[in-house]
């Protein structure tokens, strides 16, 4: 299978799907397209004018980092969502690392406004929400290489994705009262397939002190 994902370097949504193929050893094109970009041509593959957006090798076009995950775990071996029992486990941390995801996304864009429009109190309850998620999630890891059964999942993906999206977008020191659960962000950090999509200017961001 050959698909083609739509998206740009920096979207943690888009970064999601290809750590999902780079895990899965799918062959894709990547079509380096912002929402945001003159002339692009997202809206007319999502009519929510977001990404990612995947074209699958049968000419389907799919959109949103889960469905497309979803499509492409049932399309391929070595899965990254269970099914029977832990499938629901994997699914909550799922919701978790992206609901994290969607609050440093909104707590950036609020912080690009003027400063004379932007919100302070929307600005907290967005931090307020990564901080509770983040001590959830050192609560709820129970101190073994992965967080649901004994191998890689979505569960895995979308905590390391969200944990490392905080440090990039929204940097501050969570790993000394969660030092845990840094220690497992470490350990997953050192896949080939997060070590590969790390967004630019990630770097400097990873060598800077915590
Ligand atoms: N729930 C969607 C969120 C996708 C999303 O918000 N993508 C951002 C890029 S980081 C985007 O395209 N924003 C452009 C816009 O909303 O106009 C997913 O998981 O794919």
């Amino acid at each position: 299978m050959i698909v083609k994902l739509y998206g740009h370097a920096t979207s943690p949504y888009v970064r999601k799907v290809r750590i999902a193929l780079r895990e899965k050893n799918i062959r894709f094109e990547w079509a380096q397209e912002a929402p945001s970009d003159p002339g692009n041509h997202i809206a007319d593959l999502n009519p929510l004018g977001k990404v990612p957006v995947l074209e699958t090798d049968d000419g389907r076009v799919l959109f949103d980092s889960g469905l497309i995950i979803e499509y492409l775990d049932t399309h391929s071996p070595e899965r990254l969502i269970p099914e029977g029992e832990p499938r629901q486990k994997v699914l909550l941390w799922h919701v978790l690392g992206s609901g994290v995801v969607d609050a440093t996304v909104a707590r950036l864009l609020e912080t690009r406004r003027a400063p004379t429009q932007q919100s302070a109190s929307f600005i907290a309850r967005q931090e307020e929400k990564v901080a509770r998620a983040i001590a959830w999630a050192d609560r709820a890891e129970k101190g073994r290489a992965y967080l649901v059964g004994e191998r890689f999942t979505l569960a895995d993906l979308a905590l390391g994705l969200a944990l490392e999206y905080v440090d990039f977008r929204y940097p501050h020191d969570w790993r000394s009262e969660h030092p845990r659960l840094a220690h497992w962000l470490a350990g997953i950090s050192t896949r080939g397939a997060f070590a590969e999509t790390q967004p630019p200017g990630m770097e400097k961001v990873l060598d800077a002190p915590h």
